[in-house]
């Protein structure tokens, strides 16, 4: 089943950094809450918005969000040093976001990981930029999964993250990630496919639209988890009817059970 990476804890969202700022948990343990019960299976944290005070930050959600957390935690730092802070601190395994092939960050995430029983989000980024073909994407998934592979990390457990860029920008940019991610898949089945998606929509108008269709393409090509927002229910609804066309829902129990909770219209 499609895995949803809720994404709404982010010091970079207004009202967050507010709650954080002003140590408001109630405001924090409502909006995680809400999240899981609209169905997310991970929530993702991410404290880098407020400079300098990233440490601090990541360890009072934890403190705040984990007593009430029935799913596990999306650790999202670029930070080698908050992860490992907040790796320690997880009391259910989480999920690390992220190493890339960016040479720095990728020299201190690789001794961090290693002998490390988590999953993984890999960014398909390295010190020449986002990659500009669905072959460079897929190189650089291999590296990746190679590399992990090498210091035990199962590939089962690596999520690839292709890198959405804005269709805007270049009219190519969706069917590279979409030839990208068959690409991957086709390669090492096992391995998951994840990102956020809102970058495809950059500079246009009725964004919300352009990321739902795309979603559904994605998922198509093998994309099965993703950084969204859970309580956007018409996103949430698309990816519940994708995830069901595509036959990862037996006997349509989960499309049915989202339907009589009220949680997917027409
Ligand atoms: N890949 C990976 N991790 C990621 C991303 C990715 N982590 C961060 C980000 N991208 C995904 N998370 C968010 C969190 C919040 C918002 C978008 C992405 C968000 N944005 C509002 C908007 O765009 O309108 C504005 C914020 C606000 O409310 O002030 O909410 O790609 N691996």
């Amino acid at each position: 089943m499609f895995e949803v990476i809720g994404e709404r804890i982010n010091t970079s969202r207004k009202k967050v950094q507010e709650a954080v700022a002003s140590k408001d948990a109630q405001y924090i343990i409502d909006d995680v809450q809400k999240q899981q019960n609209a169905g997310a299976t991970y929530i993702d944290v991410n404290a880098g918005a407020r400079i300098g005070h990233e440490t601090q930050d990541m360890q009072w959600l934890l403190d705040t969000i984990q007593p009430i957390a029935t799913v596990p935690l999306t650790l999202d730092s670029p930070d080698p040093s908050v992860l490992e802070m907040a790796f320690q601190m997880a009391e259910k395994t989480p999920m690390i976001n992220s190493i890339s092939l960016e040479k720095e960050r990728y020299d201190a995430m690789m001794p961090f990981l290693e002998g490390k029983n988590c999953k993984i989000i890999a960014l398909c980024m390295d010190d020449s930029g986002m990659p500009d073909s669905s072959d460079d994407i897929i190189a650089r998934a291999n590296t990746l999964v190679k590399e992990l592979n090498n210091i035990g990390i199962g590939t089962g457990s690596i999520y690839i993250d292709p890198l959405v860029q804005p269709i805007s920008t270049d009219s190519n940019k969706g069917v590279m990630v979409l030839d990208a991610v068959r690409g991957i898949k086709a390669k090492y089945p096992e391995v998951h496919i994840t990102g956020g998606l809102s970058n495809i929509s950059y500079g246009l108008p009725q964004r919300k639209i352009i990321n739902r269709t795309f979603v559904t393409l994605m998922m198509a090509a093998g994309m099965d988890s993703a950084i969204i927002d859970p309580l956007d229910e018409k996103i949430m609804g698309t990816v519940r009817t994708a995830d069901m066309l595509l036959g990862h829902d037996d006997f349509c129990m989960n499309f049915l059970k989202g339907v009589r909770a009220g949680a997917i219209l027409s």
